[in-house]
């Protein structure tokens, strides 16, 4: 076979570069076709859960609008980094990607506590449109420059409820005295619990389970699709509706990887990461719509509680704390107005 025909077939296989490269003494540099680009994805999310689902719409996305470019690997169950750990990884540099929450963002950039608060926010719909409006463009821009990490999207976690591993009546914040009730491990959390009237004990997702089963903890709060897909609902036996949070994770990129990216590449990982967070938000809200009856059909008790005497009990709390001093001035009336 000529020397040219060996060419075009190294050249249609890819490796025309590399052995032309080699014929000519060259150092060898990887050509861009052959280097993928690796995205590594930690989160402490369950198989079974749609925030860890989503991923593989992410990656299945990507794969393809740009094949052979990108790497995806998915770590589930805090496999590669611990729960809250994501943040400070992507910073550096060691972790491409994860879903973070707003108390991660809280902790260095302190007026995003506002989204920490209980009962601001309404319902998903008014997630959605709060942080893909403009606030949403103002809210990720320090989040941008102090943190070393993008915001790509935001995806509805679900609306948090408290479930108990005992019954027991609760109507109020005061019926929750004493009640340890697990929260994740940070103090924006941990105020959290607080406010509706628990003792917060601070414990990561993966640890729930057995705390719930050998009663380390009275019980824990999350979105009942959570719930369901960490099968919380086999070692507690009530939720009670306080539905105090409506809850978001934003898919988030270090800034390292990112900036190297072409635009293109930005933007298709961008448009990957939207349709990885509407996959998830159809789902759960679909989910969660079902899951009340689900749950107390499998003998679970139900309790609708003084939902306004918890709202009334938890703004106060917050709107006196050190945190709402950082809110900027009108951002909560701002926030109230989005409709
Ligand atoms: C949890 O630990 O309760 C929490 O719901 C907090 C979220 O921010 C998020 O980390 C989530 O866990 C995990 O993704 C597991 O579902």
């Amino acid at each position: 076979m000529g020397s040219t025909k060996i060419q075009k077939l190294l050249q249609a296989a890819g490796l025309g570069t590399v052995t032309l490269a080699l014929a000519a003494g060259m150092a060898l540099v990887a050509p861009q076709a052959l280097a993928k680009q690796v995205i590594r994805i930690s989160t402490p999310a369950v198989p079974d859960d749609w925030h860890a689902k989503m991923w593989t719409v992410f990656k299945d996305n990507l794969d393809k609008s740009a094949p052979g470019e990108f790497d995806v690997q998915i770590y589930l169950n805090a496999s590669l980094f611990k729960q809250g750990t994501e943040p400070a990884a992507m910073a550096r540099g060691n972790l491409e990607m994860s879903a973070i929450s707003a108390q991660d963002i809280s902790k260095i950039v302190p007026e995003f506590s506002i989204f920490t608060a209980g009962y601001i926010i309404r319902d998903p719909d008014h997630q959605q449109k709060v942080f893909n409006g403009p606030i949403g463009t103002e809210v990720f821009k320090p989040v941008i420059q102090k943190m070393g990490i993008t915001p790509l999207a935001t995806a509805y976690l679900g609306t948090r409820q408290v479930m108990l591993r005992d019954l027991k009546d609760v109507k109020t914040p005061a019926d929750l005295k004493g009640v340890k009730l697990r929260m994740p491990s940070s103090k924006e959390w941990l105020f959290l619990g607080e406010a509706l009237g628990a003792t917060p004990m601070p414990l990561a997702f993966g640890e729930v389970y057995l705390a719930l089963q050998t009663g380390t903890i009275d019980g824990q709060d999350n979105p009942l699709p959570s719930a369901r897909a960490a099968k919380f609902y086999e070692v507690s036996k009530e939720i009670v509706l306080t539905s105090h949070l409506v809850d978001a994770i934003f898919l988030s990129i270090s800034s390292k990887t990112y900036n190297a990216m072409t635009p293109t590449q930005q933007q298709k990982v961008k448009a990957a990461a939207q349709a990885a967070a509407k996959y998830n938000n159809e789902n759960r809200i679909k989910d969660e719509a079902a899951l009340v009856e689900q749950f107390r059909s499998q003998g679970m008790k139900i309790v609708v509680p003084d939902v306004a005497a918890f709202r009334k009990a938890v703004q106060e709390k917050y709107l006196k704390s050190d945190m709402a001093a950082t809110w900027p001035k009108g951002l909560l009336e701002r926030i109230n107005a989005v409709r």
